[in-house]
């Protein structure tokens, strides 16, 4: 890594791709979850109002999946939680992820832009609750009590992203920008490149299997595997 003054945060964007060799599958890769399911059946408020049952038959195989033994966090996300560690309160790392892998891993200063499979959300009176079970109509906000109003607590598409105040903010200071393992295809956070290189002051690098859709717009581009690429250019 290069060696970078204190003038500002390092801000980190993970994808599915960090996420990958630790047995979750990424999205729009060959075999991801798109083509297996339509989009915009399980991943949009339409969809979700057409036939609730599929969208949260989708999410429980996904909750369920994170929750097996077998997945872990791997050596890319141990690596950002040490460089955290390192770096104290000058690391905010950003996931679409909704697995928690980085926070079993170590990481704090964390933002889900996306969501967390492992809570879900009243859409009645937005409370957001812890949930590791299998979700259905059956299950009512023990806040309002609206039946069946519980929801995954993820953004899907057309909704907005979480934190977005927070990230700009971060974003605009900046001294280190690192995307890693996302495609880059998904906006707003396929823009958060540009918003760095705006203001022209910040080393920006890409560490990714495979250029992403905006590669040209970083500075340095680190090509392979999360687990190896990650620790290397962090240690
Ligand atoms: C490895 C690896 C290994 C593999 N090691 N790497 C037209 C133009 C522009 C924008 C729009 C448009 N029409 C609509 C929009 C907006 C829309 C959008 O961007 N659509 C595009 C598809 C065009 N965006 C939205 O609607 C968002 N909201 C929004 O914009 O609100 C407006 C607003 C914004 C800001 C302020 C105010 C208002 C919401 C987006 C919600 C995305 N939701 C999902 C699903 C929910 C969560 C879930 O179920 O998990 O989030 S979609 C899905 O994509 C998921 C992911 O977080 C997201 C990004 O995917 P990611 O992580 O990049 O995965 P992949 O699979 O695409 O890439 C993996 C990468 O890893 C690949 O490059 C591999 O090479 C690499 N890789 N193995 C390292 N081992």
């Amino acid at each position: 890594m290069p060696t970078t003054p204190r003038t500002g945060p390092i801000v980190i964007l993970t994808g599915a791709g960090i996420s990958k060799e630790s047995g979750l599958d990424t999205f729009r890769d060959v075999g991801g979850i798109w083509s297996r399911v339509n989009l915009e059946d399980v991943a949009t408020p339409e969809g979700f109002r057409r036939d609730p049952a599929l969208v949260q038959r989708f999410y429980n195989d996904r909750r369920r999946g994170l929750l097996t033994a077998d997945v872990q966090p791997n050596a890319a996300h141990e690596a950002l939680a040490r460089l955290e560690a390192e770096w104290d309160d000058e690391v905010f790392l950003v996931t679409q992820n909704i697995d928690d892998l980085h926070e079993r891993a170590g990481s704090r200063t964390l933002l889900h832009m996306h969501g967390e499979l492992l809570k879900v959300r009243c859409e009645g009176c937005d409370c957001v609750v812890e949930w590791r079970a299998d979700l259905g109509p059956e299950h009512t906000c023990d806040d309002c009590g609206r039946p069946g109003g519980l929801r995954p607590h993820v953004v899907w598409f057309g909704e907005i992203p979480l934190g977005m105040e927070a990230i700009a903010d971060a974003l605009d200071r900046c001294a280190l920008f690192m995307s890693i393992g996302t495609s880059g295809t998904v906006y707003p956070a396929a823009g958060f490149v540009a918003e760095v290189e705006r203001f022209g002051r910040a080393h920006t690098v890409e560490l990714n299997m495979e250029a992403s859709h905006g590669a040209s717009m970083f500075r340095e581009s680190v090509l392979g595997p999360a687990t190896q690429v990650v620790p290397a250019y962090v240690d």
